[in-house]
Formats: structure tokens, sequence, C-alpha cells
């Protein structure tokens, strides 16, 4: 069965675990978020992309769902010492070693996807992770304070401000331009079936599909969804800053119809929202645990999409 995942961070993350884990024999292709990643002390740095590689392939700071296990921060605290910023954004000594070899290939010449490859060639992950664009998307958000209106990294509003100042608007700057890195709409329109894990909607779903090509090749496929959000709240992360940002209720019925039934054909919700299953404009809405909680339980929930899947291609 060949199954393609659109994922940003953490919980996308731990969702293609379970993937990987119910679905062993499976081809499975990440098309990864790029718009969260941000240049900083002259390396480029790919959270989600990361995020993904280190969960899949072992080396995740599993408690944190980002960076590496068994860190240190000698780096850190020698920029520190030097007054090189920013301090908000806490990089260790082996992340430190990803960047540098990714930007090393980027400065000579080679896209984004050839350096995905090359480091998942040490990590080896068990999917093919592409990214969504080799062009430059960065998402940026508009935020209004005492310092006036402006907009600031992603990463910024994130990390720095914990998204505590209201997002104006969310923009992936340089989405319009952007072309889907080489083999997305090839494996997307090979593939058996899509599945949206319970990534942020809008600024990692959202920011895959704003890539011109994208949204249209997903749509033409079963499509099935994992809600990201339970009993009215994100299970982690800020999601619900960044639906707010854009209108959207924080809800697990309100991201179906936000993704909409011309993308989405199933729809997982949590028990906590059984009330609100029920088919919603055609998408076909299924109630069940969807803490993943742990290996087995993520497992569980990922064949769970697989069997809607199933049933809605049938
Ligand atoms: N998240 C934080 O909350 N604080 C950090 O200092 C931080 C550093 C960081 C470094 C590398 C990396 O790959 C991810 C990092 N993240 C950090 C997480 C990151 O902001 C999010 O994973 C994504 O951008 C949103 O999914």
């Amino acid at each position: 069965m060949r199954i393609v995942a659109l994922a940003g961070g953490i919980g996308g993350a731990r969702f293609l675990r379970g993937l990987r884990h119910t679905a062993p024999e499976a081809d499975i292709t990440v098309i990864g978020n790029t718009g969260d990643d941000i240049s900083l002390f002259g390396l480029r740095i790919c959270p989600d992309l990361d995020t993904v590689m280190y969960t899949l392939g072992g080396g995740i700071n599993e408690e944190q769902g980002w960076g590496r296990a068994d860190e240190t921060f000698t780096l850190r605290e020698e920029l520190a010492a030097y007054e090189v910023g920013p301090a908000w954004f806490t990089l260790g000594d082996r992340d430190f070693a990803t960047h540098i070899v990714r930007t090393q290939m980027l400065d000579a010449g080679y896209p984004l996807s050839a350096v995905t490859e090359a480091l998942c060639d040490r990590w080896r992950p068990g999917v093919r992770l592409l990214p969504m664009t080799d062009d430059r998307v960065e998402t940026h958000v508009v935020i209004e304070d005492d310092g006036g209106k402006r907009a600031v990294h992603f990463q910024e509003w994130w990390v720095r401000l914990h998204a505590g100042t209201p997002a104006r608007s969310i923009a992936a700057v340089g989405a319009d331009d952007a072309k889907p890195a080489p083999g997305v709409l090839e494996a997307i329109e090979a593939a058996d079936l899509v599945v949206l894990p319970p990534s942020n909607p809008v600024v990692s779903i959202g920011t895959i599909l704003a890539v011109p090509g994208i949204r249209a090749a997903v749509a033409a496929k079963t499509v099935v969804g994992v809600s990201p959000i339970i009993g009215g709240a994100p299970v982690r992360g800020m999601a619900d800053a960044c639906l707010t940002a854009i209108g959207v209720e924080t809800s697990a019925r309100a991201v179906a119809a936000h993704y909409g039934p011309d993308l989405l054909d199933g729809w997982l919700v949590d028990t906590a929202d059984d009330g609100t299953a029920g088919d919603l404009d055609g998408i076909a809405v299924r109630a069940r645990p969807l803490l993943m909680t742990d290996l087995e339980a993520t497992a569980d929930i990922a064949r769970a999409a697989l069997d809607l899947a199933e049933e809605l291609r049938a």
C-alpha cells in the first residue's frame, strides 16, 4: 500500500511512528512542512523536517518532541558569552551538526530535497521524507503590541512569545511562488490514500497545502485526517492561537469544515467529541480515542485512519 502523509512537527511525527508501526509493509512518503524554517547563526534550520527525521530515526528528545536526545549546550553557552543571539531559540550541540551539514550542502547548491535525503541516509526514518518545496517559504505572523504592528518570524512568535501576542494574520511568505519539491506530486498521485496527521492545521498542514498544486493533487485522492483538537483544545502546542488568527473555532468539527469536503473524505475525532460525530458535508466522521499516549495507542489511531480510508475507497 502506498501512503502519503502531510506532516508538521511533534504531533505529526509521533503519529507517523504509529503509522509505520501499524503498516510496516506500506510504502510511506512524508511531505514535510518547511514554513517553520529559520536561518540563525548563519545556519538553515528546518524544525519540522528534523522532528520527523529524529523521531522516526530514534534520535529525538522524547519529552520535548523536538531536538536531539542526550544533548549538550556548549555552543549555546559560548554564543551567549559572545552575546550572540537569539538566546530564545535553544539549539544543542548535536542539533547544530545537522544544521551545519544542511547549510554546507545548500551552499554547495544542493536543493533542500537532496539535503534531506542525505541527512536521512544517516537516520533511516523508514519513510521517504520530502520537503513540501525546495523553494524558500517562511511563515510570518503579524502582531500588534506596544512596539506597533509588525511581522515576526513564526519561530519568534511561537517560541519567544509563546503565541501569547494574538496574531493579526499568519502568512506563508513565498508560498505563492513555490513549486512542489521533486517527487511530491508524483508521490501523491501514486498514493492509495493520503493521511493528515494531527499536526497544526494552519501553520503545518495549511502551509503544505498552500504550495501551488499540492492541495489539488491531495483532493483528488482518498484523504483521511486525524483531529488535532480534542474537547475544544489542542492536545499539544498552540493550534488554538493559529485557528483563532484565521477565524476558525477551536473544535474538531470546525477544523474538518476548515479543511473542507473537497479535501477531506474521512475525519477521526476523539470520543470526547463524539456528540459532534455524524457526517459533515459528506465527510465521514468517526469517533475513537485519539490521545497518542504510547506507540500502541498511536498505532491503533493510525490503523483506524487506514481502515476508514479503505472503507471510503471501496
Ligand atoms: N521550541 C521551543 O519551544 N523552544 C525552543 O527553543 C525550540 C528550539 C528548537 C530548535 C530546533 C528545532 O528543530 C525545533 C525547536 N523548537 C523549539 C520547536 C519548534 O519551534 C517547533 O517544533 C516547530 O517549529 C513547530 O512545530
